[in-house]
């Protein structure tokens, strides 16, 4: 069945800030406190997203989520009106207001887990929200998610599923850590899973390994997936200490290529003999492996080469890779992104893309897009005002320059007037969307 790989980019919302909230997240600790520009933010986050919907890619929208999020410092103790709690939490306990006003979801490869139809038992689409249980500013994610997954992808064609329950056995980070390869998008694939933990270990790395297998197991399950087709790998530590808190930070594929760094999985090779198995029958899938010699494993992470969109662009002979800038700025990444250029390999293209704003807070190109393969009936199943063209991307792009502040400190999260600005520009995007009037829980 003919079907396309869409990418559905988290729109970048209007309290965008470094609040340095992630722990292993390497450039979220380095930008701790600096003065972020929501407005710079979200125009580079849309023109990377139209640049893919001009040459000919099915390019999608998820709206950012409520922030402040204050029912979340009502659950903590707070009360009274939405000012007084937000007033009060500032004077007691800035640290949980910089976590409730995070615009974190924008890193929509964190969304959720997606299976397409080809895979699945019932023949639906199937989500799973992640529950981002790891990170407390991240763990007020999933039920807003959820929301948003059902207003984006209404009807019987989809099945959205509640996220995992909130527990560390469960710790789960969604399309980050999960690749799916195939022969063609609309035929079955082979999904890996690469977790950091079991659910029961005692973790003693540097870093927290933020996926467990436990919580993959039960998303397979859920979807309805052949477990022949399922491979379950191991991230390796090293990767995770060295600062890739996601595999997509040191590993990405499309189609029947896997691109990754030596030191990605903790047993390579064990990992490729299951992939090869798992696709016997579907596909021969090619492995483009980045040696550390070529790439030391900083670099991978500083400039984020893995965390590149894999593209099947329309109407080219091999894959292109959507780079972030900073790998055109490292020695390393540009050189052997020459190679792969200069090669016959099946990553024929680079294209480098500036998503500065969102980069310094640990979001490359492909943290910032769910990838959803849809048939045609699905993509005609989406709700259409989630889709970007010329029309939306010219309003979208009205709308935060009417909204957005140019500049933006961690200290001005205090200002009261930062949550009204943040709800009217929500509160016009439900229609912009078609989400609803009751989309955010400040409209019920
Ligand atoms: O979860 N950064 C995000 C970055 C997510 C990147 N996603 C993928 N690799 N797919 C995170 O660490 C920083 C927020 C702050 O520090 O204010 C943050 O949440």
């Amino acid at each position: 069945m003919t079907a396309v790989e869409a990418n559905f980019d988290g729109l970048i919302g209007p309290t965008h800030n470094y609040g340095g909230l992630s722990f292993g997240n390497i450039a979220s600790d380095k930008n701790r406190g600096a003065a972020s520009s929501p407005l710079g933010a979200v125009i580079e986050g849309l023109g990377k997203a139209k640049a893919l919907a001009d040459a000919g890619l099915v390019q999608g929208i998820l709206p950012p989520h409520a922030r402040p999020d204050t029912d979340y410092l009502r659950q903590l103790g707070f009360s009274g009106s939405d000012k007084a709690v937000l007033d009060a939490a500032w004077k007691k306990a800035p640290a949980l207001v910089r976590n409730v006003y995070s615009a974190s979801p924008m890193w929509a490869a964190n969304a959720a887990t997606v299976s397409p139809s080809a895979d699945t038992q019932d023949g639906r689409l199937h989500f799973t929200p992640a529950n981002l249980v790891t990170t407390l500013h991240r763990s007020i994610e999933g039920k807003a998610t959820q929301n948003a997954l059902e207003r984006v992808f209404p009807g019987h064609n989809f099945a959205v599923h509640a996220p995992l329950p909130a527990q560390s056995t469960f710790a789960d980070e969604g399309a980050a850590n999960h690749v799916r390869l195939c022969g063609e998008h609309g035929g079955p694939g082979v999904e890996i899973f690469v977790y950091g933990r079991e659910g029961s270990e005692a973790w003693d790395g540097r870093f927290p390994a933020r996926q467990t297998r436990e919580s993959f197991e039960a998303i397979a399950r859920a979807h309805g997936l052949d477990p022949v087709r399922c491979v379950f790998i191991r991230q390796s530590q090293d990767a995770i200490d060295a600062g890739a808190f996601h595999n997509d930070v040191v590993c990405v594929g499309t189609l029947n290529t896997l691109f990754f760094h030596e030191k990605a999985f903790a047993d390579r090779e064990t990992a490729l003999a299951d992939i090869r198995a798992a696709a016997k029958g579907l596909f021969d899938p090619v492995f483009i492996e980045v040696p550390e010699d070529d790439v030391p494993i900083r670099d991978a992470i500083s400039s984020y080469l893995f965390n590149s969109q894999l593209l099947d662009m329309p109407d080219a002979d091999r894959l292109m890779l959507n780079a972030p800038i900073e790998c055109e700025e490292t020695d390393s990444t540009r050189e052997f992104c020459q190679t792969l250029v200069n090669g016959n390999g099946s990553i024929g293209h680079v294209n480098y893309v500036d998503v500065r704003q969102s980069m310094r807070n640990g979001g490359g190109p492909a943290c910032l897009r769910l990838r959803v393969v849809l048939t045609e009936a699905e993509r005609d199943a989406v709700n259409s005002s989630c889709l970007l063209g010329d029309e939306q991307f010219a309003r979208l792009t009205e709308w935060a320059r009417r909204h957005y502040r140019e500049t933006l400190h961690p200290d001005d999260l205090g200002d009261p007037a930062l949550m009204d600005e943040s709800r009217a520009a929500l509160d016009e995007l439900t229609r912009l969307l078609s989400l609803g009037s009751d989309f955010y829980p400040f409209q019920r």
